[in-house]
């Protein structure tokens, strides 16, 4: 029997911003929710400490959350903390007994450089059961055509290892991927039992079929990059992070996994340690019902009634503040949009400069017009979707009718080519705001 602890996606550093209410967990150095996440991986580590005899953990990447593709910020001071105690942690209560390995993900990485947030906190002689790869690694065993592999002789252990890597984002990155993955595939009735550790999904295409399929026939594949816990199929699992970090993901469960392959017949006993229970705050998405019929009054009520419960006479607290979201549903005119929004950011300066009396970290919003579900023509819609009906003429028609107006001399194409590249930033800032 093999005893796998699989975790993945801590994101230490993670700090929610839209929304939040500017306090800290501890002065000058941790936002609250960044703190909760430090102190339930903290635990986390203890507990996998404590577990009898396993073998190894994995850790599927994204441990910090910074830097990123839209950050190039290094880790907080305090998450680089976090992870150097949890490596101590780790290491004295299982003797240096027990490998650690951890693969890159998409988080945590400076893009170009060669070394990582990660190195430049840790000597690797320092523990000599950590075991680390990143895109680096990934790289020269692509360029050598030589597997990226972890072989473990005494137990009969091999790990086939995929950190983060954007294959799909240039031709010559795929093919090369494409020939080199097959590198990963164990030998036919190998006596070995073969793990895949792996940073990327299907869903943004940052995970290889080979991976993704069973054509290897690998005993087991632990994911990450996906938050929520799932199971793809019999062997392939996601543990998702720790704790859930945006709403969308307040609707999935969060987990570390603990593995059992049998040495023999290879079959699995796995067990969910579902870690969203650690939360301690409230952290919900609340519905508000919105009729065109209704008055400022009643829907400036109906807010005020939901936040209620999360109203105390005591002081805000960093530890139990909630985190909410208003999702506003119903035929919703422009009028009523602008209504609400105004409203809300009322509210929220409310709560907000009254902490003494609401407990409540983050407060935002979404306004969901229900005629879109059904299909009708009856609002106006979204205001984006109304602005964006066909960007690249009406930007075009925009500058030739100003620049026609101004009498001036401009070349209109390279004019809406700039425009369609802000509008295309815009777009981006706003769904990853929607992510939140
Ligand atoms: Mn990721």
């Amino acid at each position: 029997m093999v005893k796998i602890i699989h975790m993945a996606d801590t994101h230490l550093g993670y700090r929610p911003r839209r929304g939040t209410i500017n306090k800290w967990a501890i002065n000058n150095y941790s936002k609250p929710f960044e703190q909760e996440i430090y102190d339930c991986f903290l635990n986390v580590v203890d507990e996998i400490s404590n577990i009898k005899n396993f073998d190894y953990v994995v850790h599927c990447g994204d441990i910090f959350h910074h830097p990123s593709k839209y950050s190039s910020y290094p880790p907080p001071e305090p998450a680089r903390r976090t992870l150097k105690k949890g490596l101590q942690i780790f290491f004295e209560k299982t003797n240096n007994q027990v490998p650690l390995i951890y693969i890159e993900g998409n988080h945590g990485v400076f893009k170009g450089y060669e070394y990582t947030p990660f190195e430049s906190h840790f000597n690797r002689d320092q523990y000599p059961n950590l075991y680390y790869f990143k895109e680096r690694d990934l790289l020269n065993a692509i360029k050598s055509n030589e597997p990226l592999l972890l072989e473990f002789p005494d137990k009969k252990v091999r790990f086939y290892l995929f950190p983060y890597f954007e294959f799909k984002s240039f031709e010559t990155y795929e093919s090369a991927y494409d020939k080199w993955v097959i590198n990963q595939q164990p030998e036919y009735n190998d006596d070995y039992i073969n793990i895949a550790v792996a940073h990327g999904s299907i869903a943004d295409e940052t995970l290889h079929n080979k991976v993704n399929s069973d054509d290897f026939h690998y005993d087991y594949v632990a994911l990450g990059h996906e938050h929520g816990f799932k199971q793809v199929s019999r062997n392939h699992f996601y543990s998702g992070s720790l704790l859930p970090m945006n709403f969308k993901e307040k609707l999935e469960n969060q987990s570390y996994l603990i593995v059992d392959i049998d040495d023999k017949t290879r079959e699995l006993n796995i067990e969910t340690i579902f870690t969203d229970k650690l939360l301690k705050r409230p952290f919900e998405i609340i519905p508000i019902e919105v009729n065109p019929k209704n008055s400022k009054t009643d829907l400036e009520n109906g807010i005020e009634n939901a936040l209620k419960q999360f109203a105390f006479e005591k002081e805000f607290n960093a530890e139990t503040s909630a985190r909410l979201k208003i999702n506003f549903v119903g035929e919703i005119t422009f009028e009523k949009n602008w209504e609400i929004n105004e409203l809300m950011v009322k509210i929220r300066r409310k709560v907000f400069s009254q902490p003494e009396i609401y407990n409540i970290l983050q407060l935002i919003w979404k306004i969901s017009d229900i005629s879109e579900t059904l299909e009708d023509d009856i609002s106006a819609g979204i205001i984006q979707d109304y602005i964006l009906d066909k960007p690249d003429n009406e930007f075009k028609a925009f500058v030739k009718e100003k620049l026609s107006e101004d009498k001036t001399e401009y070349n209109i194409d390279k004019l809406t080519e700039f425009g369609m590249r802000a509008i295309k930033k815009a777009l981006r800032v706003m769904e990853r705001e929607k992510e939140v």
